[in-house]
């Protein structure tokens, strides 16, 4: 095919490179970021675009979508769609296509890397014995999480893949979810708060978006343990950042590992400053093993639309 028989794909969000080098040999590629007015470029050259590649941490909005008249779907690259309007994607007749399951264990290990590595003070020892303290005495004692009681808030693939793991750890396991999965061998407790009394760590697996938003705020932190650890690998929004700095300043919780914010790469200082936060810069999918697995299924998603 020459380029000008090529489906006409929007890039909105820069990816990795070896999958921009796919995505320039199959398709005729437009790279929204790299134009100076990239809505005056698409107002002029929306029309004929069939395929928008982005991020799930990004999205797209519908000041873009608008130029678009010829859209047929969106290869998400990530599984995370709250920062696509879907109404107004299905209004429209736009599929939206994410690359399920394949960051599912990674991502899931991520929450477990975060949860041992805030319990156990791995980040906080290793500085230590780099810094040459342990030859002045040994490291303060950490916390156990083997047999401790762990509620996970989301029972997605990500959620179950996490209370697979964490059975490993023999931690009791119960969730808060839209609804029950009676299939499932694990505590179904209706109420986030409710669930929130009853556990030592809480782990957030819900998906981002207006439906999640905020949702663990003060009164969650302050029914949790004051020995709680909380770890979140989904999104920043569904915590109210503000009330997590004040629980931990506070003590109303022990530590938290996170892997998203509220306003990426933005972290606050009060976070970096506690040495009981273990910190990410969302990477909960970045393996090499699991991009590459994503970047195909990102391209297979575009084919299975436009061929
Ligand atoms: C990715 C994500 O980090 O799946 C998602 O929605 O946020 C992540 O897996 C992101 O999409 C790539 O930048």
């Amino acid at each position: 095919m020459t380029s000008l028989n090529k489906p006409r794909v929007l890039i909105f969000a820069p990816v990795m490179d070896s999958l921009t080098e796919k995505l320039e040999q199959q398709f005729s590629i437009e790279k929204y970021f790299e134009h100076d007015d990239p809505q005056a470029f698409l107002a002029k050259n929306g029309q004929g675009i069939v395929g928008v590649v982005t991020r799930g941490d990004v999205g797209v909005n519908n000041g873009v979508l608008e130029h678009l008249t010829d859209l047929k779907v969106i290869s998400v690259f990530g599984v995370g769609t709250d920062s696509i309007d879907l109404k107004y994607a299905a209004d429209k007749k736009i599929q939206v296509e994410i690359t399920e399951g394949v960051l599912t264990d990674d991502v899931a290990d991520m929450a477990l890397a975060l949860l041992l590595a805030t319990a156990r003070n791995i980040c906080q020892a290793d500085k230590f014995v780099r810094d040459g303290q342990w030859l002045n005495g040994g490291f303060p004692l950490s916390t156990k999480i083997s047999g401790k009681r762990l509620g996970i808030f989301g029972m997605g693939q990500i959620g179950q893949a996490i209370a697979r793991r964490a059975s490993g750890f023999d931690m009791s396991i119960a969730y808060a979810s839209n609804h029950e999965k009676p299939e499932l061998p694990y505590q179904f407790v209706a109420d986030i708060k409710q669930l929130a009394k009853q556990v030592d760590v809480l782990v957030i697996a819900v998906s981002g978006g207006a439906q999640s938003a905020g949702i663990i705020d003060q009164s969650i932190f302050s029914a949790l343990p004051d020995s709680a650890i909380v770890i979140n690998i989904s999104r920043g929004s569904v915590i109210n950042q503000n009330d997590l700095i004040h629980a931990l300043q506070n003590k109303q919780i022990a530590g938290a590992g996170l892997d998203v914010f509220a306003e990426e790469p933005q972290v606050p200082h009060e976070l970096i400053a506690m040495p009981n936060v273990v910190l990410q810069p969302h990477v909960g999918s970045a393996t090499h093993e699991t991009r590459q697995a994503m970047s195909e299924k990102v391209l297979a998603n575009l084919h299975k639309h436009l061929d």
